[in-house]
């Protein structure tokens, strides 16, 4: 339980229950963040199982290298810009499932306190503003570092998942609104 708990809406709820229930042990935190992006579904959906892509959205991602093609297993190396507390990180690419719209990926490696990360992701059909949306959940349990407690840890996460929510929010209703818009060269 989490003290959003209490404003989710049911179907909220049970997309978490399904998708978003880790283990959780002493040491670690986690938490659910939640998006409502005006786009629908599959326009969402082809940006976020991108896992050898995710400069395309995620504002910190300097570059990506990924190997594997997608399938579960397959390992990314990305770089992150500068000012950050860190510059790679090895990520490993646990579950993709195209039916259900769920992304999970684990950090294994980098030069960064993140241990133990996995976050998982799953996208869901909802009207928005009186159009066919998506609601976005994405969730993580992370270990507390040595010398760091849970509130510290879980703020300084949620805040980067917040920025790349943001704006893969901005890049998909950009896309969508571009796809309701006649080109301006057919006029
Ligand atoms: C993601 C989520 C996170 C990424 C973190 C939390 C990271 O890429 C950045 C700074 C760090 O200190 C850790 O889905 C790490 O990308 C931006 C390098 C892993």
């Amino acid at each position: 339980m989490n003290s959003n708990d209490q404003n989710r809406g049911a179907d909220e709820s049970d997309h978490i229950r399904k998708h978003h229930t880790h283990d959780v042990a002493d040491h670690q935190c986690s938490s659910v963040l939640t998006k409502h992006i005006r786009a629908p579904v599959p326009l969402v959906w082809s940006l976020v199982r991108r896992f050898d892509q995710p400069q395309k959205y995620k504002p910190f991602i300097r570059r990506c290298i990924a190997e594997g093609n997608l399938q579960i297993g397959s390992l990314r190396e990305v770089n992150v810009k500068t000012g950050l507390p860190a510059t790679t990180s090895t990520e490993r690419l646990e579950l993709l499932d195209d039916e259900e719209h769920v992304l999970r990926v684990r950090i294994i490696g980098g030069d960064h306190r993140l241990r133990n990360y996995t976050s998982v992701n799953s996208l869901h059909p909802k009207i928005v503003e009186g159009r066919p949306g998506t609601l976005v959940l994405e969730s993580f349990v992370v270990d507390v570092p040595e010398g760091n407690t849970k509130d510290d840890t879980c703020y300084f996460v949620e805040a980067l998942i917040k920025l790349n929510l943001k704006s893969l929010a901005e890049v998909c209703e950009d896309l969508a609104v571009q796809g309701r818009t006649e080109p301006i060269d057919r006029m």
